[in-house]
């Protein structure tokens, strides 16, 4: 028995300043028609896909920074989408800026939804690992402030039994840390789905420039075959207001390989059909986590003590 998810890897080139909301979306629902010619189930857009990156610019005015953030899901922008899916019967993940009011306060995340065939949001998640600084650094070509417009999520690592498996979310530097994967792995994921947006530049590390598409695939690859689990990722890419951000968009199996990539720098779609039932072959075996994982054994600061006794 197979269960096969037909999932389209949605990448997506420049949203520039100048472009408006309804030119993404509309750039957004060309690729989802496509997708939906080839059969998709699901299509995974990038993270922050409605505008420019804009973590990028020191923003003095917070109703400048606010103009950058979403306050309903849908809204007026956005619901040509969530019809246009619902029409073509494809669900889809959505990298945005949201902007909530929770207990009478404002809260602002970088957040991601999933929504299903009939168009109705399913599941959602608010980044947690929040990379670059809060403060301004005017040494930098250009900023990296996540950390000053952006609240750490308060949601959790969570998985939605949606598509026929366990999917689980997360969002851009999410991907660089183990325990992303393995928090949702815990949890039997069979699917994670993520939007980038990666300048090729680091400032404070440049020599890890060239090597930026290596790592991108390095931390998807090796954290899909350590959970035994799809992982897909989605670039917003290209020269982004003058900033190049990387593509490197693609599907990988649990087995870790690589099975659908975009090569190009622009909006493209790379399709795969997803059989969830690889992941067994893992999770039943070598990463069969009930049988093989010693969580006891690991030695956390906690136990320091025991571990100096038993190197005696
Ligand atoms: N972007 C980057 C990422 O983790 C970054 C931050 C840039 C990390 C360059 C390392 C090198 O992919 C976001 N938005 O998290």
């Amino acid at each position: 028995m197979s269960r096969v998810v037909t999932v389209g890897a949605a990448q997506l080139g420049p949203v520039e300043p100048e472009h408006s909301r309804s030119d993404a979306v509309a750039r957004m629902i060309e690729l989802l028609r496509d997708a939906a010619g080839m059969s998709c189930d699901l299509v995974v857009f990038p993270e922050l896909a409605l505008t420019t990156f804009f973590p990028r610019w020191y923003m003095e005015d917070q109703a400048e920074v606010d103009r950058y953030f979403e306050r309903e899901m849908p809204n007026a922008d956005t619901q040509p989408l969530f019809d246009e899916a619902r029409r073509l019967g494809v669900g889809f993940y959505l990298g945005y800026a949201e902007l909530a009011v929770e207990d009478g306060k404002t809260r602002r995340f970088n957040t991601a939804i999933l929504v299903n065939k009939e168009g109705v949001i399913v599941g959602k998640y608010r980044k947690i690992h929040l990379p670059g600084h809060a403060e301004v650094e005017a040494w930098r070509a250009f900023q990296h402030l996540e950390k000053r417009y952006f609240e750490t999520g308060n949601l959790g690592f969570g998985v939605f039994k949606e598509f026929g498996g366990t999917m689980g979310m997360c969002l851009c530097n999410d991907r660089r840390w183990p325990e992303t994967y393995r928090v949702l792995g815990l949890q039997g994921v069979e699917m994670v789905l993520l939007g980038y947006n990666t300048p090729v530049h680091n400032p404070p590390a440049p020599e890890h420039d060239d090597l930026s598409l290596y790592h991108n695939a390095l931390v998807m690859r090796s954290g899909a075959y350590q959970n035994a689990t799809w992982v897909v990722g989605v670039a917003k890419a290209g020269p982004e207001a003058g900033v190049p951000m990387i593509g490197g968009s693609q599907i990988v199996a649990p087995s870790g390989e690589a099975v659908a990539m975009c090569t190009t720098l622009g909006d493209e779609l790379a399709v795969a059909r997803c059989d969830l039932d690889l992941c067994t072959s893992y999770k039943s075996t070598i990463f069969n986590f009930d049988r093989h994982r010693e969580p006891q054994a690991y030695g956390l600061i906690t136990s320091r003590k025991g571990i100096n006794t038993a190197a005696k």
